[in-house]
């Protein structure tokens, strides 16, 4: 008999560190990971096994589906924004064709046990693309369907991977004479800035916020690479996890959508900088634009419309910006360093 597992891919990443440990403290599920790296010791305790390699690795993947029932998928995997503008063609190997991979490994499971497996696909607010500053000021909380055109490579990727998912929960072997759909339950967020008080991010367009707070608490100057004006939606990394796991978790009936906008709060980058002199007085923060990065974040929508999260799953995000910067990131930013 297989065990049944929940599967996270990208465990060791910054989504991954939370997730470990929210799935681990609710013990009701065992958790096999795969990454490149290694787990940090702390995490490696919390799982039943970690696969070290690629999840471009296709005998990784047939290993995995013989020796253990997958129930859910948390594809976290993933080559961001910035990374991605200097090697897009890995990026679209990973984000793309490593996505294809899961699904099809998904398929695969479901069609072996019977059940669908629930698969969690972290998009991006990079799948949007709003064309000029007055256009996205104009735009204010978008929706899901509108501004569908990223400029980014990580973008289209997150986009082409939302309609991919949505094709093998709905339309996989349409022609096929037996009907193979079904056995994948996708279901996507459409991440803002993610803040994390654990790990500082990397290769990310959004890293301005954590990079700011996290060299301030090193006592370190800090160059943010965007405007002040600039405003993004972003969401404390705990409530991101959150997000997740009541989507993996909602009743299917009730999902209107497999892809769903969400966001606690969308401060301007001068406003983070005041939160954090806050936190840190002898911080020394200074604006120096990098004109190209600050192109993607300027078309990023400043906010999106998260009513259907809300209403279909239940979104209900701990910390707004006031409560999320002064009670939980500054203080534990500034014990970890
Ligand atoms: C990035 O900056 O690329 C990511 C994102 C906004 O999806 N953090």
């Amino acid at each position: 008999m297989r065990k049944h597992v929940t599967l996270i891919t990208g465990a060791g990443g910054e989504i991954g560190h939370g997730l470990i440990e929210r799935l681990a403290d609710e013990g009701d599920t065992a958790i096999i990971t795969i990454d490149l790296n290694p787990l940090e010791g702390a995490f490696a305790g919390k799982v039943e096994h970690e696969y070290q390699g690629s999840i471009l690795e296709t005998h990784l993947l047939e290993r995995i589906l013989s020796e253990y029932e997958v129930e859910r998928i948390y594809h976290l995997a993933a080559i961001l924004s910035t990374r991605a503008e200097f090697t897009p063609v890995t990026a679209h190997q990973v984000n793309v064709e490593g996505t294809l991979k899961l699904l099809d490994f998904a398929q695969a499971q479901g069609e072996s046990h019977g059940r669908a497996v629930v698969f969690l696909y972290p998009s991006s607010i990079a799948a949007y693309g709003l064309p000029n500053l007055e256009t996205k000021a104009a735009a204010g909380a978008v929706r899901e369907h509108e501004w569908n055109n990223p400029t980014t490579m990580y973008g289209c990727n997150k986009l082409y991977c939302e309609h991919l998912g949505r094709y093998f929960a709905c339309h996989y072997k349409q022609l096929a004479a037996e009907n193979l759909s079904g056995k994948v339950d996708f279901r996507a967020i459409r991440f803002p800035g993610l803040i994390s008080a654990v790990t500082v991010p990397s290769g990310g367009t959004s890293d301005f916020a954590p990079e700011m707070i996290h060299a301030a608490a090193r006592g370190e100057p800090y160059a943010c690479f965007v405007r002040p004006d600039t405003r993004i939606p972003f969401m404390v990394m705990s409530d991101a996890v959150d997000g997740l796991v009541r989507l993996a978790r909602a009743d299917r009936a009730r999902l209107g959508k497999t892809v769903y906008n969400i966001t606690a709060f969308n401060p301007s980058a001068d406003e983070i900088c005041s939160l954090v002199m806050a936190g840190f007085p002898g911080a020394e923060i200074s604006f120096e634009p990098d004109l190209k990065r600050q192109a993607i974040v300027d078309s990023w929508p400043a906010d999106v419309d998260d009513s259907a999260a809300r209403s279909d799953w239940g979104l209900d995000p701990r910390f707004d910006i006031e409560a999320g910067f002064k009670e939980f990131l500054i203080p534990r930013i500034r014990d970890r360093y």
